[in-house]
């Protein structure tokens, strides 16, 4: 892909101690699911709108879109909840945990982003907003019932960390050889309730 564009994405970025114990449960899970890519520890993030290819001219105008979208969403509280997987769990391409609380709030800060940023060409999102934080992507669809309520156990302590969100953060995915590196361009303030 020419220098000339970067590859983009929002998020919401998670705590470190829920980081660290999701860290844990993947590496134990790691040896018995070698088929999966599993996300790394420090790339774990819930995705609010993915960008794509954008022209680096276009990037300060962006990134003015998005400071405006989170200037007027209000800072909110989440939780994450039990484990899940896409398409569904018996044909399963992605592992994820989903959203207890706070997953409207996230979505209403996608739909901003997504009306904002077709302004700018950013193609919208077609499928309705599912917040989920990716634990894993398989190479070929598994029947992953088991694993997910292996994991699920292992991460019962999950329901009992909320935790606020005053920030969203603009990424740039940097993919290699080596697995994709996301490097935090912007963190933006979300609206002081
Ligand atoms: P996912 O967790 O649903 O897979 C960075 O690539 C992030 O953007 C990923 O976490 C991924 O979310 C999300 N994303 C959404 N649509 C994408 C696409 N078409 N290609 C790559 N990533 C996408």
């Amino acid at each position: 892909m020419p220098e000339r564009k970067i590859r983009l994405f929002v998020a919401m970025d998670i705590p470190d101690d829920i980081r660290g114990l999701l860290s844990d449960s993947m590496t134990e899970l790691e040896g018995t699911l070698s088929r999966a890519r599993w996300v790394k520890a420090e790339n774990l993030h819930l995705t609010l709108k993915f960008i794509g290819y954008l022209e680096r001219e276009k990037f300060e105008k962006l990134s003015a879109e998005v400071c405006k979208a989170a200037e007027r969403a209000p800072g909110f509280r989440a939780r994450f909840g039990k484990p899940g997987a896409f398409p569904t769990q018996r044909r399963a391409r992605v592992m994820w945990i989903g959203m207890e609380e706070g997953s409207e709030e996230a979505r209403k800060i996608a739909m901003k982003l997504d009306a904002r940023l077709e302004k700018l060409g950013v193609k919208r999102e077609k499928r309705p907003f599912a917040g989920h934080l990716t634990l894993a992507r398989l190479k070929e669809p598994i029947d992953c019932a088991d694993y997910l309520e292996n994991l699920g156990n292992r991460l019962e302590g999950l329901e009992n960390m909320p935790f606020d969100v005053r920030e969203i953060t603009l990424y740039e995915s940097i993919l290699s050889s080596k697995g994709p590196t996301y490097d935090p361009l912007e963190r933006v303030q979300l609206k002081v309730k």
